[in-house]
């Protein structure tokens, strides 16, 4: 194994979990830490001049093995080129660290260009900096060489831009075709959203049996995976997996991942999961953030709030953090389980039936015809067929997902059926 590549943190506050954490998942070790506690940051260099002096010092005597500079916050273009120009080591600001994470994680095609695209979008007015100073006669950073090529690098971070659009859109366009076909299923769609590293590749994998990747680590899922739920229910329920959410990122950074957040607004219900087993503060800040994003989707889908990891909190402990959060969940449906102890999961099922939409009975009586039969193939995966009579007439006797009972019913209609609705009815 490589040694860890070494950075060290400036950070406003003492509330540095969260970044410490982001940088370990890139793999680099944090060996000193500078906070100056201040409401907002210096306008030339983030932190004042005396703590560049210090960190300065610091470089000087000790810095040698330094390979990273992370600001736990967000760098103005100028305050960034001060700062590497003052430091002589490449510095990161927070959005930057979490784009590298995303880069380094993407594996799907998609996944990938919706990384490349956001990372564009963040260079841009980075590199425009550096043609301005250029352009003032100040030598640029250690990033670019020259004016002719931070001015050739602008026009081809455009060209790029537009070209990794167009081929998104294509990606998108077949997903769209996808869900399509998922929803005209008639599957119920549960989509599991939270907080990076809350637990839900593992709840997915619990659940379906599946083996997404699980780690410590932050962000190991950038690709929505769906698979089907082990226990049997009528209709059948397929779970989604996607993008963990985490706090103050730019809406454009959402955007870039839009197509993939929109698996959550399409689905019949929301498992919003959250880790329980951090501190009261923390766990109340991450559940705001993820009840904001869910807004900001627009998903108007209901959501079971899946508090996971009480294996690491007593009963008392528990109970604390839940009435500390109820005020955030007017309305919504709670439930407490381990996935690592299996715990309460049977109750998590009970809670699943109990918020999907109820299906719809229905018994039809078809002609014995070559339409009905092909009707009948055709619903065959996407009903749950109670009985079938066969005779003059067809008798059918069928649950659906409300969702596609429209549908359905109005092709019965079409080829001659009779409807007799045992509820769902208005
Ligand atoms: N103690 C405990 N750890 C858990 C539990 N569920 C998940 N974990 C751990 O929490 C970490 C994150 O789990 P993941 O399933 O990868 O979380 P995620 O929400 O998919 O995370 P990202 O994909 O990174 O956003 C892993 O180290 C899991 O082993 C639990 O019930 N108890
Ligand atoms: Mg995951």
């Amino acid at each position: 194994m490589t040694a860890k590549r070494k950075a060290i943190l400036i950070a406003l506050s003492e509330d540095i979990d969260e970044i410490k954490a982001l940088a370990e998942t890139l793999d680099y070790e944090i060996v000193r830490i500078f906070v100056q506690k201040r409401e907002i940051p210096d306008v030339n260099t983030f932190v004042g001049r005396g703590k560049v002096e210090e960190i300065k010092e610091f470089l000087d005597n000790d810095g040698d093995n330094i390979d990273l500079v992370i600001v736990d916050g967000e760098l103005k273009p100028s305050q960034w080129f001060n700062l590497e120009k003052e430091f002589g080591v490449e510095v990161y600001d927070r959005l930057r660290l979490i784009l590298s994470i995303f880069e380094k994680r993407a594996q799907s095609k998609e996944a990938k260009l919706q990384v490349k695209l956001a990372q564009l979008r963040y260079e841009r007015p980075f590199v425009r900096e550096l043609i301005h100073r250029a352009r003032a006669g100040e030598h640029p950073g250690f990033m670019a060489g020259g004016e002719y090529q931070v001015d050739d690098y602008y026009e081809m971070i455009k060209r790029q831009t537009k070209k990794l659009k167009l081929e998104l859109e294509k990606i998108r366009r077949d997903r769209e075709i996808r869900r399509k076909h998922r929803r005209e299923s008639g599957f119920y769609l549960i989509a599991l959203a939270g907080y990076t590293n809350a637990g839900k590749s593992s709840l997915l994998n619990l659940l379906t049996g599946e083996k997404v990747k699980v780690e410590e680590l932050l962000f190991s899922t950038l690709s929505t995976k769906t698979s089907k739920l082990k226990k049997g229910s009528a209709p059948p329920i397929l779970l989604t997996d996607t993008v963990g959410f985490i706090r103050n990122l730019p809406s454009w950074v959402i955007d870039a991942f839009h197509s993939t957040l929109e698996e959550i607004s399409v689905a019949d219900l929301i498992l919003l999961v959250v880790d329980i087993s951090e501190d009261v503060r923390t766990v109340r800040e991450k559940l705001e953030t993820c009840l904001s994003e869910l807004k900001e989707i627009d998903a108007n889908v209901p959501v079971i709030v899946v508090f996971n990891k009480i294996d690491k909190v007593s009963p008392e402990e528990l109970k604390t953090k839940l009435d500390s959060v109820k005020d955030l969940l007017e309305g919504m449906e709670t439930v407490e389980i381990s996935v690592k102890e299996r715990k309460n999961i049977d109750r998590l099922l009970e809670a699943i039936s109990r918020c999907l939409p109820s299906p719809i009975n229905v018994k039809m009586i078809l002609p014995n015809i070559a339409d009905s039969h092909r009707f009948i193939a055709d619903i065959f995966d996407r009903v749950w067929i109670k009985n079938i009579e066969y005779g003059n007439s067809i008798k059918l006797d069928v649950s659906m997902n409300p969702r596609i009972a429209e549908k359905l019913l109005h092709r019965c209609k079409e080829i001659g059926g009779k409807i007799i609705r045992q509820d769902g009815e208005d």
